[in-house]
């Protein structure tokens, strides 16, 4: 899908208004400063990144909740920008390589995908389906949020119009799950979305997991993929320094064995590294940490040992 030379344009997102935590604004910002661009442009990519963009003049002094949701105009317009830059990215033939700031920005960078490539399908690498609604969420945390938005379920909110539910429950699936609430349990069935929990990646193993989630996307390996990577998929142990730790979750080499696994079949065109909050936990937690986000983004970008 890609022309040659291979481009990645790094689009840094300092955005947290999708939860409560202070912080997570801040990932992008040591992502790059870890040495993302280089260690890309080392493995052959040409890197595109002129600075992370700047949300404050998007920011509404006046942002009441609308229903439950929290910061809603804030993330909306966010979220539309980075829609925007994203899908420019694409169809210039470059891989949009978002760096987060909280899973919200899904929102705006499978939007983006989506204008270029409507057939893309979409793997959500996460312990949460983000998938509540205006109406099953609990907390009114939108990064809890963004999917059901992109296909179109739920109660429509007005401020989220411009989302297009482009995505089709059957080009999405899941790897990591282990804290889904109870009406994304029943929303996952309803639709049909396919999910390899923590349970089936104990059972299976990682290997087949990845096999059974592509072939149920993309059976052919003919569509375009965008990957969205929320580090909280990794166990604590992994990746501590994130907002919502589940225990539980995938090992290092699990999680970057789907990276690479995406990468061999070509088909990747757009990447998400979410979540990562320099904030929480000590130094050498954070360190690890956004060590893991730059290894997990070579490793879908095509670093392998041999
Ligand atoms: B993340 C939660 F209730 N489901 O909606 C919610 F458990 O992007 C968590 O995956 C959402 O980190 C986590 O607030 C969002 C909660
Ligand atoms: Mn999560
Ligand atoms: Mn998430
Ligand atoms: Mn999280």
């Amino acid at each position: 899908f890609l022309p040659d030379p291979k481009t990645v344009a790094i689009v840094g997102c300092p955005f947290r208004g999708g939860q409560a935590k202070l912080g997570v604004d801040k990932g992008p910002i040591r992502l790059v400063e870890a040495g993302l661009p280089q260690q890309l442009a080392e493995l052959g990519w040409d890197v595109k990144f002129d600075g992370h963009h700047q949300f404050e003049d998007i920011g509404t002094e006046n942002d009441p909740p609308i229903g439950k949701l929290k910061n809603p105009r804030f993330v909306s317009r966010v979220c539309k920008a980075v829609a925007q830059v994203v899908g420019d990215h694409a169809k210039k033939g470059q891989l949009p390589l978002t760096l987060g700031g909280d899973h919200s920005l899904a929102m705006g960078t499978i939007s983006g995908t989506l204008e270029k490539y409507p057939d893309a399908c979409v793997i959500w690498v996460d312990a949460h389906a983000d998938i509540n609604t205006a109406e099953t969420t609990d907390s009114g945390n939108i990064h809890g949020m963004p999917l059901s938005f992109l296909l179109g379920i739920g109660p429509k909110v007005d401020e989220f119009a411009w989302v297009q539910p482009l995505l089709k429950p059957h080009r999405l699936v899941y790897i990591g799950l282990r804290d889904v609430d109870a009406g994304e349990r029943r929303i996952l069935k309803e639709h049909g979305i396919k999910a390899f929990s923590m349970h089936e990646v104990d059972k299976y193993g990682i290997g087949r997991v990845v096999e059974m989630a592509l072939d149920h996307v993309n059976p052919g390996r003919t569509l375009p993929v965008h990957l969205s990577f929320d580090v909280d998929a990794l166990d604590p142990t992994v990746a501590p320094s994130t907002g919502t730790p589940v225990r539980g979750g995938l090992t290092f080499r699990e999680g970057h064995y789907i990276c690479e696994a995406v990468y061999e079949t070509g088909c990747l065109v757009a990447l998400d590294i979410m979540e990562v909050n320099p904030s929480l936990a000590d130094q050498a937690s954070v360190e690890q940490t956004v060590a893991v986000g730059c290894s997990l983004a070579r490793s879908a970008l095509g670093e392998t040992l041999l």
